[in-house]
């Protein structure tokens, strides 16, 4: 039988092995995964112009990632040249882009494809994947099509579907609104009477840029958040220096790596001793930066523990809070008016310009592509209540299915392109049999047992019911409406990686002739993970230690032979 193994071209541009949604920094990893295995028959359908995902979607004053530059890039790509500690949102696109030229990915992505629906069939063990398709030529050719698939990857993630309040009144506005995921950078600012709604991540950083030009910015805030030092800094020429030796680079990553793990325990456990140094840090991080308007440290001072929501890291906020030409509005919005805000006392306040930095829609994992597994099974069913996966990368009645970023893998404390690894690395080896299986003419479907998805989750949500997460008295954008936590990892990363270092074939139903296959009889199939704790694998450091030991040993005799 012939092999299949060639990248989709026009001849087969309706069939593809593999559907990857998305093509930000899972999407991207998960390709490059596929080719590490010499897989090359896949697209990524990408529903945006650009690759980068959030990257390419946040693009707002002041965008910065809120995780260190070292460990925010990809293990086997680690970036040498960032200037600063805290990479801004044009440096990593950068990044991304040089990535994504590397492994030549290009030709497989196709841009202005939105996927609409995804339904599985049981007899040919295929998705049938429906894309629409804008852009004004490319749409052209086609505005929409199906394409047939062996196996769908979403890469979509948590934070791609913009949040815009319901507020009443909102398209009455006859000001300009922007969303931070979608800012107007053809808009001028300065001069302007600017209303930020939200005091999240994003608006913390939007804020200190546009009350530089800005006449007046009034932030409305919900709910206070905590603050932390963020120490962001140039990096030194003669650390970049120092950086382009890769030993070196791993080292920092690994010092980083370990930092950032340590900190874990203050994000989960409200009664750590390290719990209480964040709310003391982030104190003296408001007196110092915001002293002359002392009555706002009330209202700016949570009530609820820290890392219950994202803890954020910033130097220039308070700064910017302490301006004569900033203000705070604590009022709740009753309705957004022709010409401005008005609160629930019955004020209004106008405005030119008004910035929904009001986040996204995270519990809607994969909205609005709706998808239908095993039997007809409907995903939003199946995740009414809340998404749940094993290990947020399988789920339940989807055969042939995988997900980067997905249901409680969010980290509060560390680098997510950490966790985006493990998973694609394990979906890798999982999907491999199928994609060997289509080449030799077969098909075959794997999915999770629905009783080791349950159980997963059973214990996930115990260990969660008891971290900062689940405190009943704040609202995140961790969790539903209903209060389930369904975004965010308990653990630590390397408890995470250990996790998914293992396929457990048992734990996976197998349909089609998978007799012959090793998925068919192995219990399991080890890959292991990338040890970033250490600056180097375990396994090298230790043949180094004896070459030393040894090359030691040999001297010395040498030497005493010679006395
Ligand atoms: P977040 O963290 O979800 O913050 C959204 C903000 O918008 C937050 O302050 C909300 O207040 C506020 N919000 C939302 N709806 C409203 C309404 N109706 N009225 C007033 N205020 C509102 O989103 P970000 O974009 O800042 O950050 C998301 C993640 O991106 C971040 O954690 C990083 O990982 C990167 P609330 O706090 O709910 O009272």
């Amino acid at each position: 039988m012939a092999k299949l193994n060639h990248p989709v071209g026009n001849l087969d541009y309706t069939q593809s092995t593999v559907v990857i949604i998305g093509a930000g920094i899972s999407g991207m990893c998960m390709a490059i995964d596929l080719l590490r295995r010499n897989h090359r028959n896949f697209v990524i359908l990408e529903k945006g112009s650009s690759i980068g995902g959030t990257w390419s979607d946040n693009k707002y004053p002041g965008c910065c990632c809120d995780v260190w530059s070292s460990l925010y890039s990809y293990s086997f790509e680690q970036h040498a040249n960032w200037t600063r500690e805290y990479p801004g949102q044009e440096e990593i696109l950068t990044y991304l882009t040089g990535v994504a030229s590397k492994y030549n990915l290009y030709p497989h992505i196709r841009f202005n494809t939105t996927v609409k629906e995804a339904r599985w069939d049981d007899a040919t063990r295929q998705w049938k994947v429906q894309v629409s398709v804008s852009g004004v030529k490319t749409s052209e050719f086609q505005s929409a099509y199906e394409l047939t698939a062996n196996i769908l990857i979403s890469g979509v993630g948590q934070l791609n579907l913009p949040r815009w309040p319901d507020l009443p009144g909102i398209d009455d506005f006859k000001g300009k609104s922007m969303h931070s995921a979608r800012w107007d950078w053809t808009y001028d600012w300065s001069g302007k009477r600017i209303a930020v709604i939200g005091n999240g991540a994003t608006a913390v950083q939007i804020i200190p840029e546009l009350v530089k030009t800005a006449s007046q910015v009034t932030i409305y805030q919900r709910t206070p958040q905590w603050l932390i030092p963020r120490m962001d800094m140039e990096i030194h020429p003669a650390q970049k220096a120092l950086l382009a030796v890769p030993f070196l680079r791993r080292c920092k990553r690994a010092i980083m790596m370990f930092l950032r793990e340590q900190s874990h325990e203050a994000i989960v456990n409200t009664e750590s001793s390290m719990s209480q140094e964040i709310r003391d840090m982030a104190k003296g991080l408001m007196h110092k930066g915001l002293p002359d308007k002392p009555e706002l440290w009330d209202v700016l001072t949570p009530k609820y523990p820290p890392g219950c929501r994202r803890i954020i890291a910033s130097d220039d906020y308070f700064p910017a809070l302490n301006l004569k030409h900033v203000y705070l509005e604590t009022r709740d919005i009753q309705r957004i008016t022709e010409f401005g805000v008005e609160t629930v006392d019955g004020e209004n306040a106008e405005f030119d310009l008004i910035v929904y930095a009001t986040g996204f829609r995270t519990v809607e994992f994969l909205h609005p592509i709706k998808m239908y597994g095993a039997g007809g099974r409907e995903l939003s069913e199946i995740w009414e209540g809340g998404a749940t996966a094993y290990y947020g990368v399988t789920v339940e009645a989807m055969p042939n299915f995988g997900v980067l970023y997905g249901p409680n893998t969010n980290l509060g404390h560390n680098s997510i392109i950490l966790m985006i690894e493990a998973q694609s690395r394990y979906l890798a080896a999982l999907l491999d049999p199928i994609i060997r299986a289509k080449e030799e003419g077969r098909a075959i479907a794997v999915q999770p047992r629905t009783e080791i998805v349950r159980e997963f989750n059973q214990a996930l949500q115990a260990r969660l019911a008891t971290s900062s997460f689940a405190d009943p008295t704040c609202r995140s954008w961790y969790k539903t409406a209903e209060g389930r936590i369904t975004n965010n990892w308990p653990g630590t990363v390397v408890e995470y990686q250990r996790g998914l270092s293992l396929v457990r074939w048992t734990d996976y139903l197998k349909t089609g002739d998978v007799e012959g296959e090793y998925i068919g009889q192995k219990k399991e199939s080890k890959i292991g993970y990338v040890e970033e704790v250490w600056p180097i694998s375990k396994g090298t450091l230790l043949v180094g230690l004896s070459a030393a030991l040894a090359a030691g040993g040999y001297y010395f005799q040498g030497a005493r032979r010679r006395r």
